[in-house]
């Protein structure tokens, strides 16, 4: 074992989702070092004083730089008396997946390296996430003071030496046990525990049409082994199937504008019954139907009022659900038909954590197409895969017509988020800072044919264990139940990225096309902030 010295570096704060920053950045001298160790160190204090008999889960989405982080920190786990250290061949784990592991083999955590949807490669960005016992993000108690710790930092400890990680089998690095295992196997069960896999596999038998695109990223031997090996789906079911360092240069991103190819198929004479996607590192989905898109939040909602019915696991009933606060309120209406409760949290996987693990909640999501249940902590991109089969198969209609009834049932939220990529964070705080200043005075004023009713910063309280977050994103309600929310992206690594989110909710009014539907309230709110003489910007980046 080596001690060597080093110095903090500034910036280490875990965001929404972990570190996350350009790879040029992590591939600096120490950096990864410094967060690896002040994270050890912390996780060390949370055991009472040692490592040793702990076992760790380490896997990331095989972008640029996954391996040889993987080295590093396989060399400070075993300087740090980690007594066991699970390797995911080829480095190659889902963050789904990871929690999966983490919960199945009764791990202390995992060390996730992922940045998620973002682009991989050299000059894009990698990312590092604490995964608790639990399975899931750490919480903001454990990151802070991962965060302090890495502004204090003096030294860390290695034993030098590598380990092949594309070797099955058991090897020791010091005292470190480390074993590189299959990471097909654990989430394979788990995912044939939850669901229905023979009546699936008929149903893709009867001449149903699918198409799976890994988007270059971790979900391809995932998706392959499930849809292909497991449930028979023919072999062009699933594409861009092989994890590349750079996603094959594009944004593993499953929304309308980076899965274009998928949608352009979806949308053609010969498209297939269904089409989904996932992200880079397999925790967010993408659901289409023939010509026909699924917003998160309404598939959030179509899940927690189907899935009971559609889907084993569930048969018992769901306990609740919970949503992000700038997610649609679609969820809120099932969740009220199923007299169960519907709870509203910050942005951001860690704040269910605690109502899952107290069961409060069975089934949650994001807008930012992000959707699970208490089978793991992570959002899970196949999981709502699967979940979207099993409907489809449970009713027999198509997915345009699930959404339909949805609607006619309980009304539709139309939705749509703006997203400001890359704007001057001056410009975007002093934006903020202004609008803060009139949030109490904004009631009465005239938006987009209604009135604002009220406006303020949200605010959490995790009614489990009563930890708090404030300013967690500006909400403004209007007369006739519209709702915009702004807030700072906290996964970004480049200037600031500025989110609006828009939703208007219509009974009746359900058959209109929802950037039509959104786009005079958009307008209106940007008129309002005068957004485009503050951060130089006519459109967004990305609507999705
Ligand atoms: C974004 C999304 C948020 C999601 C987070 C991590 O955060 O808005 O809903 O949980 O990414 O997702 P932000 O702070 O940039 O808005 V992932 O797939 O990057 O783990
Ligand atoms: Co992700």
């Amino acid at each position: 074992m080596r001690v060597i010295s080093t110095a903090p570096i500034a910036g280490q704060k875990p965001g929404t989702s972990g570190l996350r920053k350009k790879t040029r950045t992590f591939m600096e001298q120490r950096y990864l070092e410094n967060f690896i160790q002040s994270t050890l160190d912390v996780v060390r204090e949370d055991c009472g004083g040692s490592l040793a008999g702990k076992r760790l889960v380490v896997g990331g989405d095989g972008r640029y730089f996954n391996r040889e982080a993987i080295q590093t920190i396989l060399q400070i786990a075993a300087g740090n008396g980690v007594g066991r250290v699970w390797i995911a061949q080829g480095g190659i784990l889902s963050t789904p997946a990871m929690s999966c592991v983490i919960r199945a083999r009764g791990a202390v955590g995992g060390i996730v390296l992922s940045a998620s949807h973002n682009p991989g490669g050299i000059d894009a960005d990698f990312g590092v996430k604490y995964n608790a016992s639990n399975g899931g993000p750490a919480p903001e108690e454990i990151t802070d003071r991962i965060y302090r710790r890495t502004t204090e930092i003096t030294e860390y400890r290695v034993v030098e030496g590598s380990v092949n990680i594309d070797q099955l089998g058991s090897s020791k690095l010091g005292d470190t046990e480390v074993v590189v295992f299959d990471p097909l196997d654990d989430y394979a069960a788990l995912m044939q525990q939850i669901f229905d896999f023979p009546k699936l596999r008929k149903f893709l038998a009867g001449g149903f049409r699918m198409c799976f695109d890994a988007m270059n990223g971790v979900t391809g031997p995932f998706a392959k082994h499930i849809f292909l090996d497991l449930l028979g789906a023919p072999a062009g079911s699933v594409i861009r199937a092989t994890p590349l360092e750079d996603f094959g240069g594009e944004h593993p991103d499953p929304n309308l504008t980076y899965a274009a190819e998928l949608v352009a198929k979806l949308a053609s004479d010969d498209a297939p019954d269904f089409g989904a996607a996932c992200d880079g590192d397999g925790d967010r989905n993408l659901i289409l139907g023939r010509k026909c898109f699924v917003s998160p939040g309404d598939s959030l909602a179509v899940i927690a009022e189907l899935a009971p019915a559609a889907i084993p696991a569930y048969h018992p009933g769901l306990a609740g659900v919970a949503r992000s606060m700038p997610t649609s309120m679609a969820a809120d209406r099932v969740a009220a038909s199923l007299g169960i409760p519907c709870f509203e949290t910050p942005t951001g996987w860690k704040f269910f954590g605690s109502l899952l693990d107290a069961g409060k909640i069975t089934i949650c999501g994001e807008e930012s197409f992000g959707t699970g249940s208490n089978h793991v902590r992570e959002k899970d991109g196949l999981w709502a895969v699967l979940a979207w089969l099993s409907i489809l198969a449970h009713t027999g209609k198509s997915v345009d017509q699930v959404l339909r009834d949805h609607w006619t049932k309980f009304g539709r939220s139309y939705y749509q988020r703006y997203d400001y990529e890359g704007v001057s964070a001056e410009g975007a705080n002093a934006m903020f800072a202004d609008l803060r200043g009139k949030l109490g005075s904004l009631a009465g004023t005239p938006l987009a044919g209604s009135k604002i009713s009220h406006a303020d910063d949200f605010s959490y309280t995790d009614p489990v264990n009563g930890a708090t977050a404030a300013n967690q994103g500006t909400r403004i309600f209007l007369e006739n139940g519209s709702r915009v929310i702004l807030r700072l992206s906290g996964t970004g690594t480049e200037g600031a990225t500025l989110r609006m989110y828009f939703e208007s909710y219509s009974k009746d009014d359900i058959a209109q096309d929802a950037e039509a539907k959104i786009r005079p309230l958009a307008a209106a709110v940007c008129a309002l902030l005068d957004l485009e003489a503050r951060l130089g910007r006519k459109a967004p980046d990305v609507i999705t």
